[in-house]
């Protein structure tokens, strides 16, 4: 039967949006290695050797079998030769050296140490590399450094916010911004969007849009969660971002995901009595509550479909999203527009369905943009 033939090599498109891709990944070896590098890449600034290697994790990713040899990846996109070295390796010997190196370099394992703080960026953790300091208490304890807000709450919840959430604790969460929104009004769209999204078991935060049908409102209802979470006394942290978007005009140039809509981010304590099954914590941790990582973006109703699209990710999804409707459709595409450079107009979407039918794609499943 046909269905159980693997699809011919020509059909895997080079991008991410024309490539079905789930949650389970047939090639975890290799890809945990390839983004192992990628992130060394980060780290160094080099954004297109970055690029390179999450490509090639990603093509891996929507493989539905288990790359055995180097000849079993002929005709696959996005695979250049250092790739194949690394990958090489990795079916030869069970591991690849670079990555090896890579893991046990002094470099590698601060600045993963350092970024893995809420706040903490890859410029800053290179600017404390640079500066000698090697560990968290390095850090605490020398005077010139300052840290922000966002930081301060990173290093006082690290242990809560670095440890996963899981699916039952979003849910949760969801529960708790419904009943908020209940109290204000009826109108109101709640939507859980990111890697749960997508159908992840876990993930390092939880994301959701909230808005409301009349446009112009949706602003209102983001700063009332808010203000009822702090009289719960449940916010330990929050940055929030008024919306910009009256400034926004043509979608950005950029491939990167920054948008203009009210959003805020949040560190909240959820009560183990609120979550099915309890909390997931440490083995003698009884307090009873864990910090976990939410953010809320608010999008105007009429934009909803793009910010909808733009937050559930995975990023390498979305970036190959904008790449495609800019080189192969003369479109523009960001989290809040789509514009047809050709015919000089902005395309209107009242669901995801319609952007990818704008943009000549099939439709992909939320769970099937796991990229
Ligand atoms: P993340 O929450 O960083 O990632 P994730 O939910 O895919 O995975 P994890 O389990 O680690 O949380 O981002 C979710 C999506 O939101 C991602 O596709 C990028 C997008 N995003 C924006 O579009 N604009 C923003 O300003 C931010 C912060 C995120
Ligand atoms: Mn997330
Ligand atoms: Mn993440
Ligand atoms: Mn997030």
């Amino acid at each position: 039967q046909e269905g159980l033939a693997p699809t011919p090599m020509a059909l895997i498109s080079q991008y991410a949006c024309k490539r079905r891709t789930s949650t389970d990944n047939k090639n975890k070896i290799l890809t945990d290695a390839f983004e192992v590098l990628a992130e060394n890449y980060k780290f160094s600034d080099n954004k297109s050797s970055c690029l390179v290697f999450s490509r090639a994790a990603s093509v891996l990713k929507s493989l539905p079998w288990t790359v055995q040899s180097i000849e079993a990846t002929q005709g696959l996109p996005c695979l250049r030769e250092h790739t194949k070295a690394v990958m090489e390796e990795i079916l030869q010997f069970g591991h690849s050296f670079e990555v090896e190196r890579t893991l046990s370099s002094e470099r590698y394992q601060t600045l993963k140490l350092f970024t893995s703080v809420f706040g903490v960026g890859p410029k800053t953790a290179e600017k404390w590399y640079h500066r000698g300091l090697r560990s968290f208490r390095d850090i605490l304890a020398e005077p010139s450094i300052q840290l922000n807000r966002m930081q301060q709450s990173g290093f006082l919840y690290y242990g809560d916010i670095s440890r996963v959430v899981t699916k039952a604790e979003a849910q949760a969460l969801g529960n708790i911004i419904d009943e908020a929104v209940r109290l204000i009004t009826s109108d109101a769209v709640t939507a859980l969007t990111g890697g749960f999204r997508r159908g992840k078991e876990y993930g390092h935060d939880v994301d959701f849009i909230v808005t409301t049908h009349e446009v112009g409102k949706e602003e209102f209802v983001l700063r009332h969660i808010i203000d009822c979470f702090k009289k719960q006394g449940i916010v330990l942290y929050c940055d929030y971002q008024a919306s910009t978007f009256h400034m926004s005009k043509l979608p950005c140039q950029s491939f990167e995901a920054m948008d203009y809509y009210a959003k805020c981010f949040l560190i909240l304590r959820l009560e183990a009595s609120q979550v099915d099954g309890g909390l997931t914590c440490d083995e003698g941790d009884n307090r009873g509550w864990r910090a976990v990582r939410v953010d809320l973006v608010s999008p105007p109703m009429d934009r909803y479909a793009f910010a909808l699209l733009g937050w559930t990710g995975s990023t390498q999804f979305d970036r190959d999203l904008r790449r495609f409707a800019r080189f192969e459709r003369k479109m523009t595409l960001d989290n809040h527009t789509l514009y047809d450079t050709t015919k000089g107009e902005f395309l209107t979407a009242r669901s995801e369905e319609d952007i990818f039918a704008h943009l000549g794609l099939e439709y992909i499943e939320p769970w099937q943009r796991n990229a």
